[in-house]
């Protein structure tokens, strides 16, 4: 069995994965507490996935009862992604694991390892980023990396920015040794998160993190909607703020930009088509509309007035909420449409999102007042 881990792991190499372990396909029994712990204290949100039965997706044997082992690997999707730069004022970001579909070659590469278990006699099914596995677990156990504080699984070499997925096979492999290593006495990521969702080392509160609403239907809670800053998808803030992560980032060219005026105008089809492999509740392009209403309303643009006052009118009560708080942060020159729209709203929440919108307005316009008047000359000059 010794001589097969190492033809999977050779395997993994030539399809050009970057981290690979072997681990038993015994329940990951503290993950699993921590599930029922997490989603009864309210810290899961609306989250499915692993999260809806966490009995499942903590024992790979409920799924594959013929299951002995899990062959663990990961793909850097760094620098390829490229890093997105500092907001523009006129595209919205994308976060790096989304840039583009990061898990084909994950996929493929699982597959060809799928393939040398198959060659050899044995069952082997491919799981990345599915219910039935908690991705994470396997990897820290497999030993292809170490929990951070961000609970993103970290590696020496590729720091954060790995995607996870294993082999299930019912070959009974030696595993290989858990990594001797953590995040010591570093906590960059926990401040680094513009909503404070990292409450503990370890610990996500999943409704306070941006990535988690803007892949989650409903109305954006106002307070993430000013350090959501300009993204549209994802978010890497706590990734980047990782050292061992910074090595591999190097000097790369922007990437993972998108042109908010596009993708305000997009019709659902060119829409679903550019982001064909994000996770959108029930593929409903509006939310990716109602993401981007977000950065606008950031990038405080008069630019994009026009197209806020048109989503301002539209028939979804979500994106005319969130049309009215981009045109709040625009200041007093976006005045008029709001209160166009105010006799003619008949949705109790958006109606509260206008007076906020306005009250929003008003605080900016005095804001600018006491600034002119600290600034006007004196008698003495
Ligand atoms: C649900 C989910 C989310 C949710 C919730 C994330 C979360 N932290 O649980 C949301 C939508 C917010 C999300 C966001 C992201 N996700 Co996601 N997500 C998942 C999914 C589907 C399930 C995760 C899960 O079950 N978590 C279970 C909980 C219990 O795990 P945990 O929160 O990590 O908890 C552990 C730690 O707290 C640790 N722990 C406990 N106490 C302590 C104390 C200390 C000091 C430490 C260090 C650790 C520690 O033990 C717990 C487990 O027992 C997986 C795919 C899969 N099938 O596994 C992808 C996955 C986790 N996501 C992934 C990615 C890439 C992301 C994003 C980076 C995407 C982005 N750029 O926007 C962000 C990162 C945000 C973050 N900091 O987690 C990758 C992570 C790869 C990696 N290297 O870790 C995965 C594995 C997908 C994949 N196949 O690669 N995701």
């Amino acid at each position: 069995m010794e001589r097969l881990v190492e033809r999977l792991k050779e395997r993994a190499e030539e399809a050009g994965l970057d981290g690979f372990g072997v681990t038993g396909a015994d329940p990951f029994d503290v993950a699993a507490r921590t599930l029922t712990e997490r989603k009864a204290a309210g810290l899961s949100g609306r989250l499915g996935f692993t999260y809806r039965d966490p009995q499942t997706s903590s024992n790979v044997r409920r799924s594959f009862p013929w299951a002995n082992s899990l062959v663990v690997a990961a793909k850097s999707y760094v620098p390829e992604a490229g890093s997105p730069g500092p907001p523009d004022g006129s595209t919205g970001r994308v976060a790096r694991f989304a840039s583009e579909d990061h898990y084909v070659p994950l996929r493929a590469g699982l597959q060809a390892v799928a393939g040398v278990l198959v060659d050899a006699g044995f069952q082997a099914e491919v799981l990345s980023d599915d219910s039935r596995l908690i991705d994470r677990a396997a990897a820290v156990r497999a030993g292809v990396g170490w929990w951070g504080k961000s609970t993103m699984v970290i590696s020496p070499k590729h720091g954060p920015w790995l995607l996870l997925g294993s082999v299930v096979t019912d070959a009974l492999l030696p595993p290989t040794d858990p990594m001797r290593r953590d995040c010591g006495k570093c906590i960059a990521c926990i401040p680094a998160c513009p909503t404070g969702a990292l409450i503990e080392p370890g610990v996500l509160d999943a409704t306070r993190c941006i990535a988690y609403w803007a892949q989650t239907p409903g109305v954006i809670p106002r307070e993430l909607r000013r350090p959501w800053g300009d993204r549209i998808y994802g978010c890497d803030d706590c990734l980047d703020a990782c050292p061992p992560g910074h090595a591999v980032l190097g000097t790369t060219e922007l990437g993972g930009r998108l042109d908010l005026g596009e993708v305000l105008t997009a019709d659902d089809e060119v829409l679903l088509e550019m982001a064909g492999h994000w996770f959108i509740p029930k593929r409903d392009p509006d939310y990716i509309r109602r993401n981007a209403l977000i950065a606008v309303g950031n990038s405080r643009g008069a630019a994009h007035l026009l197209m806020l006052e048109r989503y301002l009118h539209h028939r979804r009560a979500t994106l005319r909420s969130h049309a009215a708080w981009a045109l709040g942060e625009m200041g007093e020159i976006a005045k008029s449409p709001l209160l166009e729209r105010m006799v003619i709203e008949h949705d109790p929440v958006v109606l509260e999102e206008i007076e906020a919108a306005l009250a929003m307005q008003r605080l900016h316009s005095d804001k600018r007042e006491t600034k002119a008047t600290d600034q006007r000359p004196t008698a003495n000059g």
